[in-house]
C-alpha cells in the first residue's frame, strides 16, 4: 500500500508531532520503550523521533532513504545535508544511519529537552500531556492525524 506523503514544512514540525503521537498513542510508546521498563527516557524518545522521520520520508519501505524520497519530505533541504546523513556514501541512508547521524549532530535533543521539563531523563506522563497542550496550539491537526495514520 502506498502511504500518504507527508509534507512537513519543517523537522521539528515533524518531531513535534511524533512527540505528540508517542505520548498520546499507547502502541507507539510501547515502541518507544525499547528496553520495556515502563517508562520513556529522553534517550528513547530521541530515536523514537529519528524512526518516525524516517519511516515518513522512507516511501517505498525499502528501509533506505534516497534522496528523492529526502526531497519529498523536506523538499527545503539540499543535496548537502541529504549527503551529511549518508554515511556510508552510497547514495542512500539506513535508519541506522540516520540515528547515528542524529546523536552526532544532537538533531532532537533541544526538543528532547523541552518535554523532559524537570530534566529526570525521563518523560513522564505529565510532562507528555503539558508539551501535548502546548503542540496543539502551534501544530495543525491534520499533522498529527497524518502521523497517526502512518503508525498504524
Ligand atoms: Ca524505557
Ligand atoms: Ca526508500
Ligand atoms: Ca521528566
Amino acid at each position: 500500500m502506498r502511504r500518504k506523503k507527508l509534507l512537513m514544512t519543517s523537522c521539528a514540525g515533524l518531531a513535534g508531532a511524533a512527540v505528540l503521537l508517542v505520548s498520546s498513542c499507547s502502541s507507539a510508546a510501547k515502541r518507544a520503550d525499547l528496553n520495556k521498563n515502563g517508562k520513556i527516557s529522553t534517550e528513547e524518545l530521541n530515536k523514537a523521533l529519528v524512526k518516525a522521520v524516517f519511516e515518513a520520508a522512507d516511501e517505498n519501505r525499502d528501509g533506505s532513504v534516497t534522496f528523492e524520497e529526502w526531497k519529498q519530505v523536506f523538499p527545503d533541504s539540499t543535496k548537502k545535508k541529504f549527503q551529511a546523513h549518508d554515511l556510508g556514501k552510497n547514495g542512500s541512508f539506513t535508519l541506522e544511519e540516520a540515528l547515528t547521524y542524529c546523536k552526532k549532530h544532537k538533531t532532537f535533543d533541544k526538543l528532547v529537552g523541552k518535554v523532559d521539563s524537570n530534566g529526570d531523563g525521563i518523560i513522564d506522563k505529565e510532562e507528555a500531556g503539558k508539551f501535548q497542550d502546548k503542540m496543539a496550539a502551534t501544530q495543525g491537526d491534520n499533522e498529527v492525524q497524518k502521523l497517526k495514520t502512518l503508525a498504524n
